[in-house]
């Protein structure tokens, strides 16, 4: 990826008219500069990606779909709406494609308002396991209208236990199964969910959110060829503007559409959707297989790293971007490594690991991800520096601050941002 910079003149030209958000800006570009990224759901834009987002695109009122809005003055919007569909159709191989939604949380309510009715059930993995809100949370709106049955990970594996999904899908006879995690390390076979849920007369939607770059890289089975539906943002592995969209079988479309717009959102944001429209085109590219391929050896690199140092890994490593480290052997919680992490310019999100005893403000764990570093170019032996600094920041924080910040300003100078 080449990072130009671009964005600090964008930033000169904000603070022009409004020097207090300007400046903020200004701290914000030198945090992300300095510090190491590792949460596992952010990542590190192209300037491709954010000039776009910063443009007259903003402007326009297009409610509706290409050729069908509710305003005039549409037809380059609609050839920009045209352009992002049509590359998600071939970037992900879709039938259908609705490029609306403003979130990964928009895409999966609306998904639910187009094929649920309230009080029908729906079996998505517990939050506490790693699920998503929108997977049938009580305080989402997804827990609340629907009938939110959920599946836990093995506790002695850490791992999804399709004996268990198909047992519960057996019971409870879902509407729905939800497939797709949001601290989850391990791959997941899309297959085994949809032969549980047609064999029980469900849908299966498959949210790719996290994964949906390395999908895309060919680093992670696709769920296109499986599920009914498949939801994703555009921000995580996949690297592009903040933002969802909406995959499935062609006989869907109609429904997901109509609960897209009016069901739930108003006008599309045009400025977002020409910005998804770089980013599968970016996802095309031969260097975006090489990104994916780097996320997960990064991925496999720090988890090793961070078994020899003694933290204990929910399931015992990763498949794919991201780690989950149950920290009680340090006794540490994931609230306190966070904020030492923090003050070392190590950027993580406490977590909560499977069955945690500690409240989820609290937690027990932290979620280390590789996306961000890895677009920064970083390498298997930078992810071993990484290691040992969340290690002494964890097991020794005064003895080893200067030292920690110290490597990671050495570590995030050799990979410059933005500039
Ligand atoms: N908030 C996102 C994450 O951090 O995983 C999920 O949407």
């Amino acid at each position: 990826m080449s990072i130009i910079n671009e964005l600090a003149p964008n930033i000169e030209y904000v603070s022009r008219f409004d020097s207090e958000v300007g400046e903020l800006m200004a701290n914000e570009l030198f945090r992300q500069r300095r510090n190491i990224e590792l949460i596992a759901s952010e990542n590190i834009a192209s300037a491709a990606v954010i000039a776009c987002m910063g443009t007259i695109l903003t402007n326009k009122y297009a409610e509706g779909l290409p050729a069908k809005r509710y305003y005039g003055g549409c037809e380059v919007v609609d050839e920009i709406e045209n352009l992002a569909i049509s590359r998600a159709k071939e970037l992900f191989g879709a039938e259908f494609v609705n490029v609306q939604p403003h979130s990964g949380a928009q895409a999966n309510l609306a998904v639910y308002a187009a094929l649920l009715q309230p009080g029908d059930t729906i079996l998505g993995m517990s939050l506490a396991n790693g699920g998503h809100l929108t997977h049938g949370s009580p305080a989402n709106q997804s827990g609340k209208i629907y009938n939110a049955v959920s599946y836990d990970v093995n506790p002695e594996t850490g791992r999804i236990d399709f004996d268990e999904v198909a047992r519960l899908a057996e019971m409870h006879k879902p509407k729905l199964i939800v497939a797709g995690a949001s601290a989850y390390p391990r791959a997941i076979d899309f297959k085994q969910f949809a032969d549980i849920a047609h064999a029980n007369g469900a849908l299966l939607m498959v949210d790719m959110a996290h994964i949906a770059g390395l999908v895309a890289g060919g680093q992670h089975m696709s769920p296109v060829p499986y599920a009914d539906i498949v939801t994703t943002t555009t921000h995580k592995t996949l690297r592009g503007p903040r933002g969802g969209i909406i995959m499935g079988k062609e006989a869907f479309a109609k429904k997901i559409n109509s609960a897209v717009f009016p069901g739930t959102q108003g006008g599309p944001l045009m400025h977002v959707i020409a910005a998804k429209a770089i980013c599968f085109k970016e996802a095309m590219q031969p260097e975006f297989k090489a990104y994916a391929e780097q996320i997960v050896k990064n991925s496999k690199a720090l988890a090793q790293a961070l078994l020899s140092y003694g933290f204990d890994l929910v399931s015992g490593g990763t498949d794919n971007h991201l780690m989950l480290a149950d920290l009680r052997p340090l006794h540490i919680t994931g609230k306190e490594l966070q904020l030492r992490l923090d003050d070392n310019y190590i950027t993580v999100n406490k977590n909560a690991i499977p069955n945690d005893p500690e409240k989820p403000f609290v937690t027990s764990g932290v979620r280390i991800g590789t996306p961000a570093a890895t677009t920064r170019g970083m390498k298997e032996e930078d992810m071993k520096i990484i290691a040992k600094c969340i290690y002494d920041t964890a097991s020794d924080f005064e003895g080893t601050q200067e030292q920690v910040r110290r490597t990671v300003m050495e570590l995030t100078k050799k990979y410059p941002l933005y500039e």
